[in-house]
């Protein structure tokens, strides 16, 4: 159906369908009622002035029918809603697990064997997955519109979602959760591939999103990294005062100065430490809210955030 997303897991048929059915049922019950009001209105309005108005007090039969139509309509809705949920909450015995963190306001994946992904996750095709998702901070909701799979994240304790990818393809995540100034910049990717591909990717070292290999220069692969791996969401490059972290105009070269009263001027290794370990040295006037990119980035994911940062003059 054109005005869906894309279908794209074994749920999103019996969701669809569902929805159909419910649409469908209430269209028909519109107009079937809305007909009968008018014509009934017209046939029996009264004609002359004397004309009496029957003494109709109950009709059982009319009465047990408009019960008894809506009741079999409801029992029908309940019992496929019931069948699909029950489905979509029992979690198959073959899932492949990834843990899934979200926090103001980047999505985490940790893969079983010991990959970290930030924004993107990565499916194989017709695998069933689970992913066991808690929050670090607030409420979040993690949702996939073409998967037909929403949940909320919350923090100190984990909730779950089960599908299965049925077509390969890259598709929206998005936080569906109000969760702060950065809730409608809070989303990412799923990237459904092949078995062949996935094993591959899982092989491949280093959490590449970016392809290292082309001819892209650093710092235009640093632009992309801002905003594939969320520090767009927080800092700008315009200049412009009043962003959750500073802007990253000028940002290369100029004297920071901290909380804890220290200073210093932001050369590699400042910048380095900052996308790192961001609370070890707090720029003053700012909140620690911004993630440790420890462990998500690789190196030369950082090299060319940085060399980026450095082209804004
Ligand atoms: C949730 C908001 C948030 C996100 C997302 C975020 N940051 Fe930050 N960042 C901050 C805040 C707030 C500060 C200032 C406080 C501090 O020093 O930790 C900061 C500070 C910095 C600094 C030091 C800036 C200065 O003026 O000295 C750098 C460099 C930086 N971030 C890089 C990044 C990079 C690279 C990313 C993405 C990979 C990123 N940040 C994502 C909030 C964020
Ligand atoms: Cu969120």
């Amino acid at each position: 159906m054109t005005w869906l997303p894309p279908s794209a897991s074994t749920f999103a048929p019996n969701v669809d369908f569902v929805l159909m059915l419910i649409t469908v049922i209430s269209v028909i019950s519109c107009v079937l009622i809305s007909f009968l009001l008018i014509y009934f209105v017209i046939k029996y309005r009264r004609k002359t002035d004397d004309d009496p108005t029957p003494a109709i007090t109950h009709d059982s039969f009319l009465e047990t029918l408009w019960t008894i139509i809506p009741t079999i309509l409801c029992i029908v809705i309940f019992l496929y809603g019931y069948v699909y949920y029950d489905e979509y909450t029992t979690t198959p015995k073959n899932a492949y697990e990834i843990n899934v963190t979200g926090q103001s306001w980047i999505w985490t994946f940790d893969y079983s064997n010991g990959k970290k992904t930030l924004n993107e996750l990565y499916v194989p095709i017709n695998q069933p997955i689970r992913l066991v998702m808690q929050s670090k901070d607030v409420l979040h909701s993690f949702f996939v519109p073409a998967f037909r799979v929403k949940q909320d994240v919350v923090g100190g304790r984990y909730t779950f979602i089960n599908f299965t990818a049925t077509q390969e393809g890259v598709f929206k995540i998005y936080c569906t959760e109000y969760c702060g100034t950065g809730h409608s910049d809070m989303g990412g990717k799923v990237h459904v591939l092949s078995k062949d591909k996935y094993a591959a990717w899982q092989s491949d070292s280093g959490s590449k999103i970016v392809n290292a290999s082309a001819d892209i220069p650093l710092d235009q692969v640093g632009a992309e990294l801002r905003n594939s791996k969320g520090c767009v969401v927080c800092h700008n490059i315009d200049g412009a005062a009043g962003g959750t972290g500073p802007t990253w105009k000028g940002l290369f070269g100029k004297k920071r100065n901290f909380e804890d009263g220290s200073s210093t001027i932001a050369d590699e290794n400042y910048l380095r430490e900052s996308i790192e370990y961001p609370t070890e040295k707090m720029v003053k006037g700012y909140q620690p809210l911004m993630p440790a990119y420890k462990g998500l980035l690789a190196d030369y994911e950082i090299t060319a955030i940085i060399e980026y940062i450095k082209t804004l003059k």
